[in-house]
């Protein structure tokens, strides 16, 4: 980390029904007929099946960029800038034209697509821990293999109330996606095993997030999908190369 690039995968996940305060803040500001897309960042694109949630930094400031006549991506500002410069955006921008800003918080509930998710439509959620230096600050939930994502749902299923959000929002059914010689469910299986009790656990968390990582890619084989039965090193870039060809992801590095 830091040295080479980081190559993400950004999943467009496109709104189709605002929460009543985004939809207040975006009032008039998006052209009728365009899209407008929460754009997470993600080096796992092998476990998109699983897409629970889709998680922003309720703190966290995101701008409604302007990609195309057609398409409009909310993430940070750093990242937009980031993509004006690697060319993502149809004009060339210099600086990346900017609809709307939108405050994490009032997005919360917001209903997505989330491409290849055996759910079809999942809510956006709130993660403090995002972090607005990496990424686009958009992070899509896998809780099957992101003890992160796992740890983050199970208290948002918890404390419902205390967040805002619908109990059910956050309780979606977790789908085994990739086999490991451990387990089919390795995160929750980890975030068990190493008495995570919450995400501020955060040792605990970064322990189980490598070993996830390390096993998931070497030794996990897919259980679903175009490319089941195959090893995760092998599918990975092919369920990316599917994203990118049917324009539901792009390459995105920093
Ligand atoms: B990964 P690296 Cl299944 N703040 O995607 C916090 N975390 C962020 C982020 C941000 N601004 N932007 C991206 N991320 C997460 C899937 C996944 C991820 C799985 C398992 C592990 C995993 C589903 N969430 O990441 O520091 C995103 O979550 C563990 C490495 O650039 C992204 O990939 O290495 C990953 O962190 C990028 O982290």
């Amino acid at each position: 980390e830091g040295v080479l690039p980081q190559e993400y995968t950004a999943l467009k996940l496109k709104v189709v029904e605002w929460a009543p305060k985004a939809a207040e803040a975006l009032k008039g500001k998006i052209p009728e007929g365009a899209s407008v897309y929460l754009v997470p960042a993600t080096l796992r694109p092998e476990t998109m099946y699983g897409q629970t949630c889709c998680f922003v930094g309720p703190a966290l400031k995101y701008g409604v960029f302007k990609a195309s006549e057609k398409e409009y991506f909310v993430i940070t500002e750093r990242a937009a800038k980031n993509m004006a410069f690697q060319g993502i955006f149809e004009k060339d921008f210099t600086i990346p034209d900017k609809a709307a800003d939108i405050v994490g918080s009032d997005m919360i509930g917001t209903l997505v697509d989330a491409p290849l998710s055996f759910h079809g439509q999942v809510r956006v959620l709130p993660m403090d821990t995002v972090l607005a230096t990496k990424g686009t600050g958009v992070v899509t939930s896998v809780p099957s293999d992101s003890p992160d994502d796992f740890a983050m749902v199970t208290e948002l299923a918890k404390k419902a109330d205390f967040y805002g959000i619908k109990k059910e929002w956050a309780e979606l059914e977790i789908v085994p996606i990739i086999q490991t010689p451990t387990s089919d469910l390795l995160a929750p299986y980890l975030v068990k095993k190493l008495k995570i009790a919450s995400p501020k656990d955060a040792k605990q968390l970064l322990e189980a997030k490598e070993l996830a990582y390390k096993e998931g890619f070497y030794q996990g084989v897919m259980k679903v999908g175009d490319f089941a039965g195959e090893k995760v090193e092998i599918a990975k870039p092919k369920v990316r190369e599917q994203l990118l060809k049917a324009g539901q992801a792009f390459a995105y590095s920093e």
